[in-house]
């Protein structure tokens, strides 16, 4: 029985620390020198190439090292009946809620306006504003969106999220479904956006939508680039309509050189680290996750791939 690894090199040995500990008796290999192909039972992965899984017959686990399975899920050609599961672990979690935070405060207190004034040599206060008349708004009220929702909630900014079925999270007020996304979009003045991409939700950061925030609304965006149609959003920019953005997923990653949101002075700009998987603390959900199937139970967090999250 084997646990076979793809991840990039650099965070490599710190899985193959943390197994050893919590695993000492799984062989575990890398993508590169997988062994006997039928001896791989588990597989934790982050971007496969296309058919790749099938090569294994023996599979009882796909893990996907990100909390997103879109790596995974435009693989037409996964090995059939065997369950895909996401990331959910405590590192992944805490250091999302640790971005979003700084990002939501980052433009409650104006800090793109104070940077361009440092910039310019230029000392003039801005009016501060009370938490409680800045509403954030979250799209995606999951693991990450519904954690990120309480700990904003605690600085006392009125927080409402969108997600498909209505959620009960203690202060935050819950939107669901296309019906409601316009009332949610008209109360955020600050859109986190922490969908997963899927079908529905490609390309729903657009025109229509920035229209639909209140002016000059700021826009985190760490979901994935392809929810965001970024002509649209340099346009919204532009005009004012969108006062800032945080951008951490794009269409494109590496974002291209000549890309626009480098340069825009309303932009903050991250090369795709709103938070990592950690494996010091995510190896532990992995082996919880084998140790139920060793058992005979279903896995913890599998995803739905016909909803493709
Ligand atoms: P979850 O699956 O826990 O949550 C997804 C949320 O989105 C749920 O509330 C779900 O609604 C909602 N949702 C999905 N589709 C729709 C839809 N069509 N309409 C309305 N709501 C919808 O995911 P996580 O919170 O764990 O992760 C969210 C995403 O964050 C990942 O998929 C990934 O893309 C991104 N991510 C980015 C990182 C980064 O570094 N930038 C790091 C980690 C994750 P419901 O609850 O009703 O099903
Ligand atoms: C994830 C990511 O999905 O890092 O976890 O983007």
């Amino acid at each position: 029985m084997t646990l076979l690894l793809k991840t990039d090199i650099e965070r490599g040995d710190s899985w193959h620390r943390a197994f050893a500990e919590l695993l000492p008796d799984m062989p575990v290999r890398n993508w590169a020198d997988p062994g006997d192909p039928a001896a791989v039972e588990y597989a934790l992965v982050w971007n496969p190439e296309r058919s790749a899984l099938r090569r294994f017959p023996n599979l009882k686990a796909i893990f996907s090292i990100g909390a997103g399975i879109d790596h995974l899920s435009g693989d037409k050609d996964l090995p059939q009946g065997v369950p895909i599961v996401r990331m959910v672990e405590p590192g992944l979690t805490a250091g999302m809620v640790e971005f979003v935070v700084m990002s939501a405060l980052y433009h409650h207190r104006f800090m793109l306006d104070y940077a361009r004034q440092q910039a310019e040599r230029r000392w003039h206060e801005i009016e501060q504003i009370p938490t409680a008349r800045r509403r954030v708004g979250i799209l995606g009220l999951g693991v990450l969106g519904a954690a990120c929702a309480e700990r904003l909630r605690d600085f006392g900014f009125p927080v409402s999220g969108w997600s498909r079925s209505p959620k009960e999270v203690a202060g935050v007020k819950s939107f669901h479904g296309s019906g409601q996304l316009t009332e949610f979009l008209q109360g955020s003045d600050i859109l986190v956006c922490l969908l997963p991409l899927t079908g529905e939700t490609e390309g729903i950061l657009n025109a229509k939508t920035f229209a639909t925030l209140p002016r000059g609304a700021a826009l985190i965006s760490v979901g994935r680039g392809r929810h965001v149609v970024e002509a649209d959003l340099l346009a919204a920019l532009d005009s004012g309509q969108i006062g800032g953005a945080t951008l951490d997923v794009f269409h494109k990653e590496p974002l291209p050189a000549d890309s626009p949101f480098w340069s825009h002075p309303r932009v903050v700009l991250t090369p795709h680290v709103a938070s990592m998987t950690i494996a010091e603390t995510a190896a532990q959900a992995v082996v919880d996750n084998i140790r139920r199937i060793q058992a005979g139970k279903a896995p913890l967090h599998v995803v739905d791939l016909e909803q493709g999250y």
